[in-house]
């Protein structure tokens, strides 16, 4: 078995021990950061995600295998960043009120940063509100990027999308989606700026829309 193959099936089985050890030795055999998180960690999530939607794992399991994920993505964290010498302003991300899913939205935080913004990660479960005074107090606030996994929340991104866009200072500023449910189709017809697949086309556009 593969480096990779042993981190897939750590994360599916959620033995949270041994993953950073795992990860680490992936990383020392010279398997590439991204292979390793792709192949590797999300794959599995998928996997796990599968077999809730056909009722052979339950809550819980997903938990543990988020947990064991989470650690990884700590142990590849500083392989995946690289340093950006230009400063893009701030973007400011959150997942969406109602959802509590933070792994994908936690990447693209990452990436985003790695890409150059300062990153102000205002966590899971984020209403307008609040999205609305972080840009309110953060400086240079150039990307706000909300993230969400369950279509049952996708109203919700829907509304904070449209609160922003009824800012007096919406111009000053760039709205990126994303998440499992969200389409560009979904992305325009909701009036985001913006739409990306993957944490890493998401850093992509984030540069794009503010160049
Ligand atoms: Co949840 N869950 N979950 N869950 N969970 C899903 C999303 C689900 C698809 C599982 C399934 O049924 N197959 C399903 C949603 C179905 C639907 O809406 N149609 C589901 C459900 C139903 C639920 C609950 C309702 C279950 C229940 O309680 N009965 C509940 C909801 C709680 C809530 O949020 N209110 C729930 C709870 C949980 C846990 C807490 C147990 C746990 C989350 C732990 C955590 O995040 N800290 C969990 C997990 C782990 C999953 C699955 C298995 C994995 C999610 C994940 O982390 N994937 C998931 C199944 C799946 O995704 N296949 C599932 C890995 C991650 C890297 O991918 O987040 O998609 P993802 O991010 C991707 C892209 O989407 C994109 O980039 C990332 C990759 O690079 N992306 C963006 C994400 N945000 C972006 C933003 C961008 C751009 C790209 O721009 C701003």
């Amino acid at each position: 078995m593969s480096k990779i193959e042993e981190v897939f099936t750590a994360i599916e089985t959620g033995k949270a021990k041994i993953i950073a050890e795992l990860v680490q030795s992936a990383i020392d055999e010279g398997n590439d950061p991204m292979e390793i998180l792709n192949q590797g960690m999300v794959n599995a999530m998928s996997v796990i995600g599968e077999r809730f939607s056909r009722g052979e794992a339950f809550v819980p399991e997903m938990l543990i295998s988020a947990r064991t994920m989470k650690k990884g993505v700590e142990v590849l964290k500083p392989h995946l960043a690289k340093d950006a010498a230009t400063s893009f302003g701030t973007a400011v991300i959150g997942t969406v009120q109602g959802d509590m899913h933070d792994i994908g939205k936690n990447l693209v935080a990452m990436m985003i940063e790695s890409a150059g913004f300062e990153v102000v990660d205002l966590e899971v479960d984020v209403p307008l509100e609040r999205f609305v005074e972080a840009i309110q107090m953060h400086s240079n606030v150039r990307i706000v990027a909300l993230s969400t996994l369950l279509t049952t929340t996708m109203p919700a991104m829907k509304n904070i999308v449209a609160g922003l866009n009824a800012l007096p200072n919406r111009d000053s500023f760039r709205v990126m989606v994303g998440g499992a449910p969200i389409t560009a189709d979904f992305a325009k017809l909701i009036g985001a700026d913006g739409y990306s697949p993957d944490a890493a086309a998401a850093a992509v556009l984030a540069k794009s829309l503010v160049s």
